[in-house]
């Protein structure tokens, strides 16, 4: 059985988030497809066949497993999950068995219902990002936005610097680096860029950027979103470690 949802119009160049979706099945059963798109020519959509402990799921264009996958910043398939109240933030890289399934085994530290938003490239490059969505049991912890509009964090010992700025059509982040003696690291590539990163509202509106200029002091740039308020989970890659940052962020 299969439920398609009408694809939302997208108000921006990037992406609306998907009306929520129905319950899910039972585990181990297909919990039904939706879209959400860039393009309203996609009949791409999600079919989930995810447990507790594993996501699982195929790409489907009009009931067939799609498999014409290009190559996005290295992967075919990049894996954006997030708790609803923005916490608990993974990234991950599902492996694609000869099916044409993904699957990677995962695991949380809180239950609560996970965005699992899937972000790919057809063949002929045109960008796809599904959402999809899995509940979990177990303790949910703290729950909650919990606003924080600190611009400094440390993180793994490197204190980072969070410089947002809009100017007309463009929004701008830059993030000032720096180890334990104030110098500016080396920021390797990771995933075919210096640095991701990945805005996500409140409502599930999804935003993801690649850094440009230097390696020691990497910006993105992107269009105006559509929501008051962001969450920008950003990567960067330092001796061979990927280090997560996160900062909140009200246009
Ligand atoms: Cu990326």
């Amino acid at each position: 059985m299969k439920y398609f949802l009408p694809l939302l119009t997208v108000g921006s160049v990037f992406l609306s988030a998907c009306a929520p979706t129905s319950p899910s099945a039972q585990h181990g059963q297909p919990s039904g497809g939706h879209k959400q798109g860039n393009t309203e020519a996609s009949n791409l959509v999600v079919r989930d066949w995810s447990t507790d402990t594993e996501i699982v799921f195929s790409v489907e264009d009009d009931g067939k497993t799609f498999t014409d996958y290009g190559i996005s910043h290295t992967k075919e398939m990049h894996l954006i999950v997030v708790r609803n109240d923005l916490q608990h933030f993974q990234h991950l890289h599902p492996e694609r068995d000869a099916d044409g399934i993904w699957r990677i085994p995962f695991g949380t530290p809180a239950g609560g219902t996970y965005w699992i938003y899937a972000d790919f490239i057809e063949k002929n490059e045109l960008p796809h990002t599904i959402r999809f969505e899995r509940t979990l049991s177990g303790n949910r912890g703290a729950e909650g936005i919990n606003k924080n509009f600190e611009n400094v964090k440390t993180v793994d010992g490197y204190r980072i610097a969070f410089h947002p700025s809009v100017s007309g059509e463009e929004v701008t982040f830059r993030y000032d680096i720096t180890n334990i003696n104030g110098d500016k690291p080396h920021l390797e590539e990771y995933l075919g860029a210096i640095g991701h990163s990945v805005l996500i509202s409140p409502s599930g509106d999804f935003i993801h950027t690649h850094a440009s200029g230097e390696r020691e002091e990497p910006m993105f740039i992107t269009a105006p979103p559509r929501d008051p308020f962001y969450r920008a989970f950003t990567q960067f890659q330092i001796n061979g470690k990927v280090l997560t940052v996160d900062f909140d962020w009200q246009p």
